[in-house]
């Protein structure tokens, strides 16, 4: 299938030809995408199109506040992926031709039903969704996302967490052949990270496998990778083969490299400042202006219950 959205404009005021929308009003019926999707509600307004009419025009894809859309040339482009390099541009080049197939993914620990799945099984099983993300990095730079996936919730129900579970442990492959950063001693490899298993169940949480509809490209975390809207990008793991449920807080890369920066938790939190900057503002690539950083990335309506307990200052 050719994408229709990689011709879609970046920027919400620019203008759409009619026939780029008929294009992606076809991918979105070929993805099954529900009515009221956020990507749907953006083409709304030219289901009333006239068939004489040259130019209609529509909004191009934004979140649901109205951020348009990064590029798909930016989302591909700008990474943090360490195993492949510390440099955003690098990681692109570098984890060209990354071997994801045969790619499995095992789930395991405190469920009744602990299985691997081929990633074409995870396909099969489980519908696509449309989900357009804001990802705020720790490091004060963000991007809106048009990610493809499927809700972590649906895989978890799927094997029964079993009722002592209480926390969710993702690893990413471990292949140093074929990931030239995982041979550097200073981190601790295989990259790890984790969540509190409400906060993995959270309609938010999502287990990504596209980008604007196509296959996800090694740099964003081929073929399967975690996204938590809501939480600084570094909890978001890339290339997950292996998830296990235990009642034990996990270990995470970034607590054992630096436990004074990078914490468990990681909402983003405009009020609390890494040790080393502030983090009230941000730099959305693609824009001149900083934006002010919003709590929990804007996504305190959905998860703002899940630290009603906590004092958010000493969340990070
Ligand atoms: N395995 C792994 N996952 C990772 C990282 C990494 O270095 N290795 N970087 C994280 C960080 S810091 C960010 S900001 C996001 C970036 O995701 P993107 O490159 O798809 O925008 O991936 C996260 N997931
Ligand atoms: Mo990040």
């Amino acid at each position: 299938m050719s994408n229709p959205y990689k011709s879609v404009p970046v920027r919400s005021y620019e203008i759409t030809p009619k026939e780029t929308y008929l294009s992606r009003r076809d991918f979105i019926k070929a993805a099954g995408v529900v009515a009221g999707s956020a990507a749907l509600a953006a083409c709304a307004p030219a289901e009333e199109e006239s068939s004489a009419a040259s130019a209609q025009t529509f909004p191009a894809l934004s979140d649901e506040l109205g951020n348009p859309a990064n590029a798909y040339e930016e989302i591909t482009s700008y990474n943090n992926y360490y195993e492949f390099s510390t440099n955003k541009e690098a990681v692109a080049p570098l984890s060209k031709g990354f071997t994801t197939s045969p790619w499995t993914l095992e789930v395991t620990g405190m469920v009744g039903k602990p299985q691997t799945f081929g990633i074409e099984d995870l396909l099969a099983m489980f519908p696509q969704e449309d989900r357009i993300y804001r990802l705020r990095c720790v490091e004060a730079w963000s991007m809106v996302i048009p990610w493809n996936g499927f809700p972590l919730a649906s895989l978890l129900k799927a094997v029964e967490p079993t009722l002592d579970a209480k926390y969710v442990r993702f690893e990413t492959v471990y292949r140093p052949e074929e990931m030239k950063g995982q041979g550097s001693a200073f981190y601790p490899w295989p990259y790890q990270e984790g969540l509190r298993l409400d906060e993995a169940m959270n309609d938010l949480t999502l287990l990504a496998t596209g980008v604007y509809g196509e296959t996800i490209l090694p740099q964003n975390g081929a073929p399967i990778r975690l996204v938590a809207p809501w939480k600084y990008g570094f909890k978001s793991i890339k290339s997950i083969v292996k998830i296990e449920l235990t009642d034990e807080q996990p270990n995470t890369l970034w607590k054992t490299v630096a436990s004074n920066e990078y914490g468990f938790y990681a909402n983003v939190n405009p009020n609390v400042d890494h040790p080393r900057w502030s983090q009230a503002s941000e730099r959305r690539i693609g824009e001149l202006s900083r934006r002010e950083t919003l709590m929990f990335n804007g996504y305190g309506e959905q998860v703002a219950d899940l630290y009603a307990d906590m004092d958010l200052s000493l969340n990070f």
